[in-house]
């Protein structure tokens, strides 16, 4: 029997890259507060608002694994992003244990990390440097993923995604572009490893000169097939402007106050 996938975040883009790329390895179980269209055979759709415990117990029965992908995806207001992304993720992790699910792909964000500069190297245990709101809730992720781990013997992968597309787009995102195969690969390693305890690995392809290195995933199998650089004669690698924070950081626009985010999801 197929393993049951939970993925919560369903109607959004990553989701979408991640049920085309893991084909019909597993069941899922897709789960958002938006329809998910053009379900195939071995696809289920059931609404559940994060804010609701009870609806996201009832999704649990049957399921072996979790990919936490719902939520707030870039910064916003402290309401929006205290609903969606902090009580949104407690109750996720308190609706698994109280069903006795145990195993949580949580996608966190680069931006947990993004005020490091683009010209240092971190490894993935480096300390928190959030961005953004929307930083802070995705280091309040990662805590709960440890303390789960901990505390009730869950296994728990938070992958530190970069950006989940079908090439990089941009000069930061030669660092931190994740092609959609590279990360159905991390999602199945956070959904296979045995006694994986808690783990948190960059989100990223095998890009040569990024500013992350990767040794945490590599030490679980992580055997990234693409490369950001592959794709830089399309961007350019013009040097950043020294005065503009938003070529600086490894989180791009993220760190520049209020109007800091993604500029195409406004
Ligand atoms: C993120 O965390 C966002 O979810 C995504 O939309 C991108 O903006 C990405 O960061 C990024 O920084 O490229």
């Amino acid at each position: 029997m197929p393993k049951t996938v939970l993925i919560t975040g369903a109607a959004g883009g990553v989701a979408g890259y991640l049920r085309r790329e893991l084909g019909t390895t597993y069941r899922l179980m897709l789960s958002d507060v938006r329809p998910v269209e053009e379900l195939r055979a071995h696809e289920e759709f059931r609404a559940a608002d994060l804010g609701d415990v009870d609806a996201l117990r009832s999704l649990m029965p049957g399921v072996d694994a979790v990919v936490h992908l719902g939520g707030q995806s870039v910064e916003g207001p402290w309401g929006v992003v205290l609903e969606r992304n902090i009580v949104g993720a407690y109750n996720l992790f308190e609706a698994a244990r109280l069903e006795g699910m145990t195993r949580v792909v949580f996608a966190s964000s680069c931006h947990a990390v993004g005020f490091y500069r683009l010209d240092e190297t971190i490894e993935a245990d480096a300390y928190f440097k959030p961005d953004s709101r929307y930083g802070v809730s995705k280091v309040f992720g990662e805590a709960l993923g440890a303390l789960y781990a901990d505390k009730y013997g869950f296994d728990v992968l938070a992958i530190r995604i970069g950006n989940v597309a079908e090439r990089p787009v941009d000069r930061r995102r030669l660092t931190s572009w994740l092609s959609p195969r590279d990360l159905a690969q991390l999602v199945r390693i956070g959904i296979e490893t045995p006694n994986l305890g808690y783990e948190v690995v960059f989100g990223m392809s095998r890009n040569t000169g990024s500013c992350w290195d990767n040794s945490a995933a590599y030490r679980l199998g992580y055997a990234p097939q693409d490369d950001a650089m592959s794709h830089a004669d399309r961007i350019g690698t013009a040097p950043p402007d020294p005065d503009d924070p938003a070529q600086i950081y490894q989180g791009g626009p993220f760190v520049l106050a209020e109007t800091g985010g993604d500029p195409w999801k406004r």
